[in-house]
Formats: structure tokens, C-alpha cells, sequence
């Protein structure tokens, strides 16, 4: 099927078209501006999103993804600011926040809303441990990408082929959630 998938991001219509289109789905980019609300969690800003293009009559099916980046020493931020902090001071602002800090562990985590023809909505979550390095690391990826190693590995998101990010991330394993409900409902 063709599913519709309402972001601004370039990085997360590449990630997505590439786990999708071995499943025999297309993405087609919707330039939607969905109004993203300031809240605690990501669920909630999902919630909102599909509530919001349900209203609108976006046409369906749909996805929306929200992800952010957890660092544990600092109590989970920049998490629901990933945006606002990647924008403002950027993954070097990230570091210097961590500069006297030692334990680096932190997770990505993923929402994706799916928002059915049938007027449904359905979340599905995925996370991905790892550390916050202390300098930027190569070219591929986007967004935090060039700051982070997931657990097990000794290369960066950045440093990565795409297809092996997209097999352990955070959006990668929302993703298999989300496709084995599709494939479940016979979508
Ligand atoms: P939307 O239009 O889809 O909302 P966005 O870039 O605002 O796009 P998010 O709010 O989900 O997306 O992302 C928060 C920040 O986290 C943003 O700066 C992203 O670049 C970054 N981010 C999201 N997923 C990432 C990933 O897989 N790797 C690195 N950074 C990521």
C-alpha cells in the first residue's frame, strides 16, 4: 500500500521508504504542517498529531514519527526538546552540556502514529540504548546521528550503513511493530 507520512524531515522519509519498500509499501511525503504541542512524552505529541489530521481529513493511511534522544545524566533531556535543542544550540551544544559528565548512556526513542482509513489510530514504540561519544563522528544519518553509539557497537549512527541503523534503531524497531500489526491486519 501507499501510506502517506506527514514530516518535515528528510532523514525520516529516506529511513522510513527504505524499511517499507521491501514490504512492497511506498511513502509519499504529505507537506502537512501538523502543529506539534509542547508535552512530557512523545505519545502525547503523537496523540495529538493523528487527532489533529484525522480533523483536517489528511487522507489515510497515515504516519506520523516523533523521536527524540534521552541522556540519562541529565534526567532524560533534551527527550520532547530534541527539536528545539538540535535547532538552538545543536548536537555540539549536546556535548559541551556533557563535557564534565562521564557516564555518557542514553536511548533513542521512536513514536510512530498510524492513522487508518477506517478513522483508527495506533502507536507503535521503539528504542535503541547506547552512549553519547564526546565529538562529532561521520557523514551519514541526521539530526544526533554523529553523537551516538548504540550499545554493541563501536560506530556511530552516522558512521553506519543505513541499513544497519535502520535494523537496530529506535525508528527501525517501531517500524517492525508497526508492520507486523499491518501485515496482521492483512493491510
Ligand atoms: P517532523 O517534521 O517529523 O516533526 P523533526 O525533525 O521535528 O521532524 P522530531 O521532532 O521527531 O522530528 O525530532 C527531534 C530531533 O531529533 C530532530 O532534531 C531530529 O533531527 C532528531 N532525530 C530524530 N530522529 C533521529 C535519528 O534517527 N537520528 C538522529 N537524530 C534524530
Amino acid at each position: 500500500m501507499n501510506i502517506n507520512l506527514v514530516t518535515s524531515n528528510q532523514g525520516k522519509v529516506e529511513e522510513l521508504t527504505a524499511i517499507l519498500r521491501p514490504f512492497g509499501h511506498t511513502v509519499s511525503q504529505l507537506p502537512v504542517k501538523c502543529p506539534e504541542i509542547q508535552a512530557m512524552t512523545l505519545e502525547e505529541v503523537v496523540d495529538f498529531g493523528l487527532t489533529w489530521l484525522h480533523g483536517q481529513k489528511t487522507p489515510a493511511p497515515l504516519i506520523i514519527d516523533d523521536a527524540g534522544v534521552f541522556v540519562e545524566k541529565l534526567q532524560g533531556f533534551p527527550g520532547v526538546y530534541s527539536r528545539y535543542v538540535h535547532d538552538t544550540i545543536g548536537p555540539q551544544g549536546l556535548l559541551r552540556q556533557l563535557e564534565h559528565i562521564e557516564d555518557r548512556q542514553a536511548s533513542f526513542k521512536c513514536v510512530l502514529g498510524l492513522l487508518l482509513e477506517d478513522g483508527t489510530t495506533h502507536k507503535f514504540v521503539g528504542e535503541c540504548k547506547g552512549r553519547i561519544i564526546h565529538e562529532m563522528r561521520g557523514d551519514g544519518g541526521f539530526g544526533y546521528d554523529p553523537i551516538f553509539i548504540p550499545d554493541g557497537f563501536d560506530r556511530t549512527f552516522a558512521e553506519l550503513p543505513p541499513e544497519e541503523k535502520n535494523e537496530i534503531s529506535h525508528r527501525g524497531r517501531a517500524m517492525q511493530n508497526l508492520l507486523a500489526f499491518i501485515s496482521e491486519k492483512g493491510l
